[in-house]
């Protein structure tokens, strides 16, 4: 082990750091945003309790910070920007950090970056930086360590054997995706060396990134890349919930699909199969029913689910929902540059050759859905599961909330941290992971007036849905709150608490500003709904690597001063602070305050 304090402990600063090795031991639930534990290995038995630095956000609000090494004169450049920025805030040299990538926004710029040592990235140190058009720096997050050791950075256990270790810990094969060499810091503040090798179990549905330690040859990290959904259950009753099928011409926004669904720039199809998305049953697209492109079957809701015709019906909507999740987010900023998912690029940034994989009834499960989202480059890749509640079954893939919610995994994954799939690991980060996606699905469904939102009542046949409860501006229908999550440790509960806060927020913000019908393709609008899910989407980019509530409210009020001015800080502020989330909240406990002027 060759020692970093020395040749570091005179440049660092302390205070930004997260310093991992004082911080133990932990109570329980202040593991939260740094640990979580991970079953994994295709039958679950392998434990392992996985690590991230604290992480820190800071925002400059509507002004911004000026700093002098940030302007270049002319052509501003985001790289020696971002890491002169990074050098002179953390008090360390250039040669320490890494430049991976940057992605051009709507209403800012924005630059990801990791630690390294003697040139070897750290997987688990990240940093970003937001910049405005004219240079400033809008906001920055880190959560780069002081390491207290290093291992020696050249390998002593090849590839070929870490890979053959990964395979055997982790029940599945390696996907042939190339394997990096990266350093890992551990919970007591030393960096291991590690390959990182990609290992899938198409059967099992596991898709792992495996760090394997380049000295001692054993598992010691995992990115887990399937958001799994693990959906409480709650005792069906009589009643039958219908909602009407339509037949839509041109649903597609040719300003986010700019061909359509069926084309990807080479290709032409008339299959559930297009740039965005490739939707089927087993590996055969649904063909259209007619000569021209129109894709109607209907559901015939009293024979199975597995029927020619009720797949098909099936196949379509998911198609149709995936492609309109695609689409709306484009337009709010979930486009090529940031990381989404798209066969042809059109030359416009970021890694193509990944459009969502949509795999209905999927043979792997039921009563269930999941989402796997792998780096920028490869594709996300959906399963909705039957659900045997009711007989004949149900199928996920006709619940448009289930879709959604299973879709927003690969939105919030790709988002935060800059494409990596790495960044909503911890148990709080994949809590809130689990947050966002329940919160978009309630967006899509809200109408003039705000409702309560619950999720899944098809599936289960029953309108209390598969959540603990509603989600509601009423503390009796839905008492949760910050402190809730001293008593949580599983992720889709303390994503109640967060969708529940973010509800709070977007009914505030309706309140203020209206609500507009046009919000999926008008996001020039002024109302409410479309300043929320701007704000939503602008947070993610520029929050830190595994959030926590405090960092992604503070992203929120940030996100709303770079893009409105800071117009709804104090909207903001309140709604959040009504659920505890208030300026001094901390450690799991609430809060109600309010900045001064709110
Ligand atoms: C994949 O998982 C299944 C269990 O679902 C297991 O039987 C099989 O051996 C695994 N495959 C590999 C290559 O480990
Ligand atoms: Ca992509
Ligand atoms: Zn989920």
């Amino acid at each position: 082990m060759a020692s970093f304090s020395k040749l570091l402990s005179s440049v660092l600063i302390a205070l930004l750091y997260s310093s991992a090795a004082n911080a133990n031991p932990w109570p329980l639930t202040s593991k939260h945003a740094t640990h979580r534990t991970r079953a994994v290995g295709a039958d679950g038995s392998l434990k392992l309790e996985v690590f991230h630095p604290e992480s820190t956000f800071e925002g400059f609000g509507v002004e911004g910070l000026d700093h002098p090494l940030t302007r270049r004169a002319g052509n501003f450049d985001i790289e020696a920007a971002s890491v002169s920025f990074l050098a002179s805030k953390l008090g360390i040299q250039q040669k320490d950090i890494h430049f991976r990538t940057s992605a051009k926004a709507e209403v800012a710029q924005h630059a990801f970056l990791k630690q390294q040592i003697n040139g070897v990235p750290v997987a688990n140190a990240v940093a970003n930086v937001a910049f405005s058009d004219d240079g400033k720096v809008l906001s920055f997050s880190s959560s780069f360590v002081k390491p207290s050791g290093s291992a020696e950075q050249t390998p002593t256990v090849s590839l070929n054997d870490a890979i053959a270790t990964a395979e055997k810990a982790l029940d599945g094969t390696h996907n042939g995706h190339p394997a990096t060499l990266e350093f890992l810091i551990q919970p007591d503040g030393s960096a291991v060396l590690t390959h990182v090798i990609q290992i899938q179990n198409e059967s099992a549905g596991t898709w792992v990134e495996a760090f394997v330690d380049a000295h001692s040859n054993k598992v010691v990290s995992v990115t887990d890349f399937v958001a799994k959904a693990s959906y409480r259950v709650l005792p069906f009753n009589e009643e039958i919930l219908t909602e009407g099928f339509q037949t839509l011409t041109d649903p597609q926004d040719l300003a986010a699909s700019s061909l359509g669904w069926h084309n990807d720039g080479t290709t032409s199809t008339t299959t559930t199969a297009g740039n965005n998305v490739f939707a089927a049953k087993g590996s055969t697209a649904t063909s259209q029913s007619s000569a021209t492109l129109n894709f109607i079957y209907t559901q015939n809701a009293a024979q199975a689910p597995t029927v020619a015709v009720n797949v098909a019906a099936a196949v379509v909507n998911a198609f149709y929902i995936v492609n309109s999740v695609h689409d709306v987010t484009y337009r709010y900023g979930f486009t090529e540059s940031t990381f989404n998912f798209q066969t042809n690029n059109f030359g416009k940034g970021g890694l193509g050759n990944d459009r969502v994989t949509v795999s209905v009834q999927d043979p792997a499960g039921t009563d269930n859905a999941d989402f796997s989202t792998p780096p920028d480059g490869q594709s996300g890749h959906m399963r909705m599961f039957l659900w045997d509640f009711t007989s004949p079954g149900r199928d996920g893939a006709l619940e448009n909330d289930i879709v959604i919610h299973e879709n927003t995994h690969g939105v919030t994954n790709r988002m935060t941290g800059g494409g990596t799939g790495r960044c909503l690991q911890t148990t709080e980060a994949g809590g809130m992971g689990e947050g966002w996606s329940d919160t978009l699905a309630d967006w899509a469904h809200q109408g003039a007036t705000t409702q309560n939102f619950v999720l899944g009542q098809y599936v289960i046949n029953n309108p209390a849905g598969i959540r603990s409860h509603p989600y509601s501006t009423s503390a009796t229908t839905n008492p949760l709150r910050y402190s809730s999550l001293k008593t949580l440790n599983e992720v889709h509960a303390i994503g109640e608490v967060w969708a529940n806060m973010l509800h709070n927020v977007y009914a505030s913000l309706v309140n203020v500003h209206g609500w507009s019908a046009t919000a999926r393709t008008n996001p020039g609008g002024t109302e409410g709904n479309i300043v929320f899910l701007h704000l939503f989407l602008d947070a993610l980019l520029l929050q830190p690597c595994n959030p926590t509530f405090l960092t992604a409210r503070d992203a929120w009020i940030q996100a709303d001063a770079n893009r409105f001015a800071g117009a709804n800080k104090c909207v903001l502020w309140n709604a959040f602070a009504s659920r505890g989330l208030g300026v001094n909240a901390a450690n799991h406990n609430d809060d109600s305050t309010v900045p001064a002027g709110c």
